[in-house]
């Protein structure tokens, strides 16, 4: 059965085609320096946001409307399987990433749930072995379910830890099984409402616990792929563990846990923690720990996670550079943490949404290549700081002077000379390579 029978394969037309299931940017086999444009951006569809969300919202119940809504719960995981991999051969999307909970119903034994999911990995191995469709990452939801209401690896109740260990182990015998190429914790309830009833230190404790207990399981199954923490500030505790790229590195390293993970960047994670995706990218590239990324953005009249499909190519050309000079990506990718919105009420708009996604990392990869390539910012910024290569400058670098010593420097200055940096300028040029 064809689930999106409306829509065939979607094609690359260039960007003066007014086909609107086409691609404008988007040309997976076009080669940007060296490489596939489609191995540089390794797009991959969130399976929740694509194939269980119904549109529901804090107000409002579900307004998506899917071929599968009717079915019994083992049948719906079925029929969201086999359209899920035939939106991505549709499009042309090499990866996905899911939780435990998108693909198989709970129930009210592990036992049970666990025999539901095994009955449907069954089933995306067989999908992924026809079509060559690959899994980015796995991961395991321990924030939606009520026994979560404390959190998962920093909850009071030492049962729900044990409970969120089962499934963190069952998730990783599932991502080992489908040569997942990496694993997320995020810690949606990883967090807390009021520190008057809240021990941070036990909470922190254990979830640093949970995160060693899962790498040591990985290492005796043989998996092994990527681990990733996702940073976020808030939403849906008021404060969450992970805020940020630079807290989680702290974190990290005060458990000694810094050599296993690496980030997984989302835009509006970014953003909820007051900062742009690009310094996000950038403090995770300049300290080696970047790794994948949710692509999506927020809106700043709203102010929460919206999850949107991402459409600023001056953002994306942005996020592209700080991954270009990152390395690009190894095990991690780009995956749509996005959704349409509620009122997007047909299937077809989920195509226009991931079209529109796409064709923006297209374009923004082009764009960056290029900056990249003409040294556009790395001349600016070596000439800036052309200081520190000589005289005292190196000297500070190649730390060979004392407090002292730069103080004797200092009593001698006469004058001290400032360069402008050029902001508007600079931006300038950025625009004009996007125009
Ligand atoms: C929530 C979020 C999650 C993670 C995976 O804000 O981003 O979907 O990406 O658990
Ligand atoms: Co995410």
């Amino acid at each position: 059965m064809e689930y999106f029978s409306d829509v065939k394969k979607i094609n690359y037309m260039g960007k003066d085609s007014k086909n609107l299931l086409s691609f404008k940017h988007y040309n997976p086999e076009e080669i940007i320096l060296g490489k596939k444009m489609k191995d540089h951006l390794k797009f991959a569809m969130s399976y929740w946001h694509t194939l269980t969300a119904g549109g529901t919202d804090q107000f409002g119940d579900a307004t998506l409307i899917r071929e599968w809504d009717n079915l019994s719960p083992m049948e719906k995981s079925k029929a969201r399987v086999k359209a899920g991999f035939e939106f991505m051969e549709k499009l042309g999307i090499e990866y996905f990433c899911f939780h435990d909970k998108d693909i198989a119903p709970e129930a009210d034994t592990l036992e049970e749930y666990f025999k539901n999911l095994n009955e449907i990995v069954d089933l995306i191995e067989a999908e992924m072995k026809r079509t060559g469709i690959k899994l980015l990452w796995g991961t395991s939801n321990m924030f939606s379910n009520p026994r979560f209401v404390h959190g998962a690896g920093t909850s009071c109740n030492a049962d729900v830890f044990a409970w969120a260990a089962a499934q963190v182990k069952n998730a990783l015998d599932i991502t080992k099984r489908l040569n997942g190429e990496g694993y997320v914790f995020w810690g949606g309830r990883e967090g807390y409402e009021t520190l008057l009833n809240t021990d941070m230190k036990l909470e922190l404790d254990n979830l640093a616990r949970l995160l060693k207990l899962s790498v040591e399981y990985a290492k005796e199954i043989g998996f092994e792929g990527q681990f990733y923490i996702e940073p976020k500030p808030k939403e849906p505790t008021k404060h969450q563990y992970d805020f940020d790229v630079a807290t989680v590195m702290n974190f990290l390293r005060t458990y000694g846990l810094e050599k296993k993970f690496k980030m997984n960047i989302e835009a509006n994670h970014a953003t909820l923690a007051g900062h742009t995706f690009q310094h996000e990218l950038r403090l995770a590239r300049i300290n080696g720990v970047f790794g994948s990324v949710d692509a999506n953005r927020g809106d700043l009249l709203l102010g929460w996670d919206t999850d949107q499909f991402p459409t600023d190519v001056y953002d994306a050309t942005l996020a592209m550079y700080e991954i270009l000079m990152a390395g690009g990506f190894k095990e991690g990718g780009l995956n749509f943490d996005a959704k349409v919105r509620r009122a997007s009420l047909d299937s077809i708009d989920l195509f226009y949404a991931y079209i529109g996604g796409m064709d923006t990392f297209a374009k923004g990869l082009k764009v960056a290549a290029k900056l990249i390539e003409d040294k556009v910012f790395e001349n600016f910024i070596e000439k800036r700081y052309e200081s520190y290569k000589v005289g005292i400058g190196k000297e500070i670098v190649e730390e060979k002077v004392s407090l002292k010593d730069l103080s004797d420097y200092a009593l001698k200055l006469k004058e001290i000379k400032n360069c402008s940096g050029r902001q508007e300028v600079l931006e300038n040029i950025l625009n004009s390579y996007i125009y």
